[in-house]
């Protein structure tokens, strides 16, 4: 069957089983959008700004497990969909993103709406393609969700000239296995580095398990929980790694890094040995590498070989999917007690007063902390939370465990203000639920707020809770800590956030007392057919303890002082 290369593209995203497309339309891609109302069984999204798009085929990916798909023409469109696709590249998200380019003979003449956008993603993105000739066009398609969503996953981006999307050419389905002879994700570790890590393993007696994002894109959770059971090992989460071991596990240690808990850190620093599961070793994370974990040796499994030894040195290096590899390492593995190392480890939680939420009861101000902890305890836990960058989403982390994967969706490697509201969007749209809560900041939500107009258009049923500090509240502690309280920048004015909701047709409330905060969780659950708000106003000047000051020794904590008369 002859089709254009715009009708090429959509029947090969059938094929992939791409239901919903979040974008924006232009000169460059109106082939393409004009294609779409032939194939009204993929549901276009448009989104108030190609950055929503990119923010939320992530958050659409992150929820479902599919590939996400972002559309965007040329020039402006395709640049602002850049920092989604970088957010998507630190957190290995599957997208794909579609942009328009100016008709290929223009290539290279500065026509209008020309970028080069292959360039300008090139270090962002896990491929890209600039397309030239229809003929390439399906099999490029196919290519892109294949390089999205297998091994590590991550951000494709397929750029399409105006005149190759009007092309015409035989269409067929390109069957059969793809040939990439230079990508081969690695599955199965080999017999002589499953037999080293359990050498290391069975001598251990302080061993720690850190468990990343990759316990969750390789759906290894049973396998680490009966690694952690079986081996009496603790595990510390990565941000990321929320919800891939419940947090209600006796060998949770909850989250390790900047922000974590002090137990968690001094098990990491105490360790010898340390083994490491689809982690990266993040700064935020490991603190000053010349101090991390001294004692400890390192087990490093990961399925991309370059996150080996590129921040830590591994003793034992593992390239390989870690369901796969644990599957491997879990038949050899024999029972062990650490009474010692556990016993320790809970002295140093009874002494972890920092997350305990008692010290920090006031009476008369609302706190970021009590509003996250009472919303866990409105949605029993169970919400898909999806949190915006700063202080609320460290709070988020501390204070609201995940039992299940998935349920946690927040910009961990690129800290991308202005993810909340989009990517809870994509999120809700994919897992067809109104159990997704965006959490943001009054700074971050201002960033992306546009798309509230999206989520009425499409009625997506997300509830949005807004913690409104009057600040940029992540940036306003460092000044505190760190900059001698000089507080440029991050004091700033909001609109009425009650009122802008309103002027969109949203419900919304505004909460100031700790008591109203339930009773509005439940009124927002009641509200099922569209976006609900709310506002909380919190106290200005709280602080996230605690905090390891960036590039400092993991187990030199900045702790919460002991509470003044008034709790703060
Ligand atoms: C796009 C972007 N710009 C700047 C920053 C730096 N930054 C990190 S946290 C933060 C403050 C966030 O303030 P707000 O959204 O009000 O949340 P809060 O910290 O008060 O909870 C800033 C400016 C960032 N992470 N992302």
């Amino acid at each position: 069957m002859k089709l254009t290369g715009a009708e090429i593209v959509l029947e090969c995203l059938i094929r992939e089983g791409v239901e919903v497309m979040f974008g924006y339309p232009g000169g460059a891609i109106l082939p393409f959008y004009d294609a779409m109302t032939k194939y009204p069984q993929i549901h276009h999204v448009l989104t108030r700004h190609e950055q929503g798009a990119s923010h939320m085929a992530d958050g659409y990916a992150r929820a479902t497990g599919k590939v996400g798909v972002a559309v965007a023409t040329s020039g402006p469109g395709a640049t602002n969909l850049v920092t989604g696709i970088a957010t998507a590249m630190m957190d290995s998200s599957p997208i794909v993103c579609i942009t328009g380019q100016v008709a290929s003979p223009a290539i290279g003449s500065d026509a209008f709406q020309e970028v080069d956008v292959t360039g300008v993603t090139l270090p962002i993105t896990k491929h890209s393609y600039l397309v030239y000739d229809v003929e390439d066009l399906a099999y490029i398609v196919r290519e892109a969700f294949h390089i999205a969503r297998t091994g590590r996953p991550g951000p494709v981006l397929i750029d399409i000239p105006k005149d190759v999307q009007n092309a015409v050419t035989e269409f067929e389905y390109p069957e059969g296995e793809i040939y990439l002879p230079g990508y081969k994700p690695p599955q199965k570790a080999s017999a002589e580095g499953i037999q080293a890590a359990l050498d290391l393993i069975q001598k251990a007696e302080r061993p720690v398990i850190l468990a990343g994002h990759g316990v969750l894109m390789s759906g290894a959770t049973k396998e680490v929980i009966e690694f952690a059971e079986r081996t009496q090992t603790p595990i510390a989460l990565t941000l990321l790694g929320k919800g891939g071991v419940p947090e209600s596990h006796p060998m949770s240690l909850g989250m390790m890094g900047m922000h974590g808990t002090g137990y968690a850190n001094l098990a990491i620093q105490n360790a010898d040995l340390l083994l490491a599961f689809g982690m990266r070793f993040d700064d935020r994370v490991t603190g000053n590498l010349k101090t991390y974990a001294p004692d400890a040796k390192k087990i490093h499994i990961d399925i991309d070989a370059s996150e080996i030894h590129k921040n830590v040195r591994a003793d034992v290096p593992i390239v390989g999917d870690l369901k796969t590899v644990l599957n491997q390492i879990l038949p050899a593995l024999s029972a062990v007690e650490h009474r010692e190392w556990l016993a320790q480890i809970r002295d140093w939680m009874e002494d972890a007063d920092e997350r305990d939420i008692v010290h920090q009861h006031v009476t008369n101000k609302l706190l970021a902390a009590h509003v996250i902890r009472d919303m866990w305890a409105a949605t029993q836990g169970n919400a898909i939370v999806v949190t915006d960058v700063g202080q609320h989403q460290m709070w988020e982390a501390q204070y609201y465990p995940h039992e299940r994967p998935h349920t946690l969706i927040t910009s961990g490697g690129l800290g991308t203000m202005g993810f909340g509201l989009p990517a809870a969007i994509g999120a809700a749209m994919g897992l067809k639920t109104n159990n997704v809560w965006c959490i943001a900041g009054d700074g971050g939500f201002q960033m992306t707020m546009s798309e509230l107009a999206t989520a009425v258009q499409e009625r997506v049923p997300v509830k949005i809770a807004i913690v409104n500090n009057g600040y940029l509240g992540m940036v306003r502690q460092w000044q505190e800590f760190f900059y001698e309280e000089r507080y440029n920048a991050t004091p700033m004015i909001t609109p009425d956030f009650v009122k802008l909701a309103d002027a969109y047709g949203i419900p919304a409330r505004r909460i100031t007392q700790r008591e109203d905060v339930i009773p509005a969780m439940e009124w927002a659950d009641s509200v099922t057919d569209g976006p609900v708000l709310l506002e909380f106003v919190v106290e200005k000047h709280d602080i996230v303890y605690p905090m390891v000051p960036a590039g400092a020794d993991l187990h030199n904590m900045i702790r919460r002082p002991v509470p003044s008369p008034d709790g703060l």
